[in-house]
């Protein structure tokens, strides 16, 4: 057998390179980095050695890089991923809830945190935290229950076990996720005789799992008989690329359609069966038929409580949900009839049987009425009081063009976006509402534009996501991949200041003017941006926003607009209750009154249905 000699290090990043995806490129888009003293000499040595083969990407927070490695990896619909790498200690916990963040979203991202020596000869190293219990326990554990794979590379050849396992997870639909491995920091540097045949190039195809046939039949039996039947579009429609299948399933059998957060742009807002958004933040047509269907076919969706309306949304008599899933574990929700498959094979596999078979058609009054809603809220405003966010998005939407990206997260604005977004092109909505990261919006733009240098990013951002991480808006600049950036500063956490007076609460410790500070806060974003690199500018309307978009777009680096917004409105049309609980004893009578219809509200959860 032929070997080759090299450290661990240098073997991880050489196998890394070989890994090619479906469409022959490189799986991976190159590594970010962070070093310290546990990857600095091994694998930054290795990443230094390897160069344009793998490249190597510095950015300013660890957890920041990896928003924008998962941003990466969910606007390529899981098809290429990025490596991070963090030192030991603090830059590996700083890591973690990007981790649990990619958990949730079901996206692949390779995290390497440096670990402590194996040999445990300088223990305890810089930064070791120490159990007294387990001597088998770092920092790095913290990644084990947010990692679909998790590994201690603790001898060098365990990477020949331990890679393929790692891209195994990071390509299959079902098991596809975070993987962690963490590299103790002596082994990094230690050398061994890797068989030369490790790196040969190595092609991961798509694989498309096909249900069992007994489950198509039941499907189609419940899909022949339904009256009233939905289809919820999730994200999961995206990462199988059947966006034009379910388009053309939709329209041979009359079914309409309604998006989750992640499934959003699945189908082009003005498709005749695209019904809007659905749940909590849903547009009242997808609601209204969603509440009355007798068949909910959900399609790549997890069946978040946003969607379901906390299990409060279908009310329609003996109602069934059909749930199409590639993951056993999310089709079997809520005694669903399951069809556990991908979802472009499994819809041509059901269209088949299904023939010519159509559903009734809904009455075209509601999405009608819904689309106007959405136009006068998002309309031009007159008057001079402070612009909503909607008004904020009508300005972004009318100013960017079809084949623009927003990249949202937290706050106000997901739940705005999702009801008002007209999204006219798949993956031209990237809103990360599985873990709803404040401070994901900038690195997340930063990772979308890295992987669609091609179309313009427009990242949306209240001031609260972005005083809690804006440090990757640096790294856009200084890596010169242009994000346009808009912060609407409404003074403080506007949603969660609503949701605390809709729940009976007094406002309190949310808006900064109801905190206890001595000091007014008085931030100046523009100048702050600016600092950073970014050309930045402050618009005192929604009509300069506009003219602030124009320059943005034609500018060759990034750029913040920032607009002050008005925390108290948000959008009435559409939506849905969603379960927060409510004290059940307050002196507070406005408390009280929030409980009882709280517990009125309760009636209509139909949880484990
Ligand atoms: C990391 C993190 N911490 C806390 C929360 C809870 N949270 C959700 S939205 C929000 C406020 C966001 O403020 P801002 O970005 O200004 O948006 P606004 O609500 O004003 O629209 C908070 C604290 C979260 N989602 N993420
Ligand atoms: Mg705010």
């Amino acid at each position: 057998m032929k070997t080759v000699r090299l450290t661990a290090a240098q073997a991880m990043v050489r196998y890394l390179s070989c890994q090619m995806n479906c469409d022959g490129d490189p799986f991976f888009g190159g590594c970010w980095a962070i070093f310290g003293h546990g990857n600095v000499a091994g694998l930054g040595e290795a990443l230094h050695g390897i160069g344009d083969e793998f490249p190597t990407w510095r950015g300013h927070n660890e957890q920041g890089m990896a928003h924008a490695a998962i941003a990466y990896a969910k606007a390529s619909n899981r098809k290429r991923a990025m490596t991070v790498t963090t030192s030991i200690g603090p830059g590996a916990t700083n890591m973690v809830t990007a981790a649990a963040l990619a958990h949730v979203n079901r996206l692949p991202v390779l995290l390497v945190p440096g670990d402590v020596f194996a040999n445990r000869a300088p223990d305890p190293v810089l930064q070791q935290i120490e159990d007294f219990g387990d001597g088998t326990i770092s920092a790095n554990d913290c990644f084990k229950p947010v990692s679909r794979y998790f590994d201690r590379i603790t001898r060098p050849e365990q990477l020949l076990t331990a890679l393929p396992r790692a891209m195994a997870v990071l390509t299959d639909p079902v098991e596809c996720g975070p993987v962690t491995l963490a590299f103790c920091q002596d082994v990094q540097a230690e050398a061994y005789d890797w068989p030369e045949n490790f790196f040969v190039q190595k092609t991961w195809k798509q694989v498309r799992p096909r249900a069992d046939l007994d489950q198509i039949d039941a499907a189609i039996a419940a899909i022949k008989v339904a009256k009233k039947p939905l289809i919820i579009a999730g994200g999961g429609v995206h990462y199988a690329d059947a966006c034009n299948d379910l388009r053309d399933f939709a329209h041979r059998h009359n079914i309409p359609v309604a998006e989750t957060q992640a499934g959003k742009s699945a189908l082009a807002w003005d498709d005749a069966l695209n019904l809007g958004s659905i749940g909590v933040t849903g547009a009242s047509s997808a609601n209204a038929v969603a509440e009355e269907a007798d068949l909910i076919i959900a399609l790549g969706t997890r069946l978040q409580d946003f969607t379901t309306g906390s299990w409060a949304l279908f009310k329609g008599p003996n109602h069934r949900i059909l749930s199409i899933n590639v993951a056993a574990y999310d089709a079997r929700k809520h005694d669903a009839i399951s069809v556990v498959g991908d979802a472009k094979v499994t819809l041509a596999e059901l269209s088949n049987a299904l023939g010519e078979h159509q559903a009734r058609s809904v009455d075209p009054a509601l999405k009608i009425s819904w689309i106007e809603a959405v136009d006068g809220v998002t309309a031009l405003p007159t008057g001079n009081a402070l612009p909503t966010d909607a008004q904020v998005i009508g300005a972004v939407q009318r100013s960017t063009d079809d084949d623009a990206i927003v990249v949202c997260a937290a706050g106000g604005l997901p739940g705005e976006l999702h009801k008002l977004w007209k999204a006219a092109k798949p993956n031209g909505y990237h809103v990360e509402y599985g873990f709803s990261c404040m401070g994901y919006e900038i690195a997340g733009g930063l990772g979308v534009k890295m992987a669609r240098p091609d179309r313009e990013v427009v990242v949306m951002v209240g001031d609260g996501s972005y005083m809690m991480m804006n440090s990757e808006l640096a790294t856009s600049v200084m890596l010169g991949h242009k994000i346009i950036t808009v912060i609407l500063d409404n003074r403080g956490f506007g949603c969660i200041n609503r949701l605390q007076m809709a729940t009976g609460g007094e406002s309190f410790n949310n808006l900064l003017d109801t905190a206890r500070h001595v000091e007014p806060s008085a931030i100046d974003f523009t100048a702050h941006a600016g600092a950073m690199g970014a050309i930045a500018e402050k618009v005192s309307s929604v009509t300069e926003l506009e003219e602030a978009m124009g320059r943005a777009r034609k500018a060759d680096r990034s750029y913040a607009i920032v607009i002050d917004t008005d925390p108290l409105p948000s959008t009435e049309a559409g939506g849905h209750w969603w379960d927060v609980a409510v004290p059940e004893v307050s002196v507070r009578p406005t408390v009280n009154e929030a409980r009882k219809n709280y517990e009125a509200a309760l009636k209509n959860q139909r949880p484990g249905d």
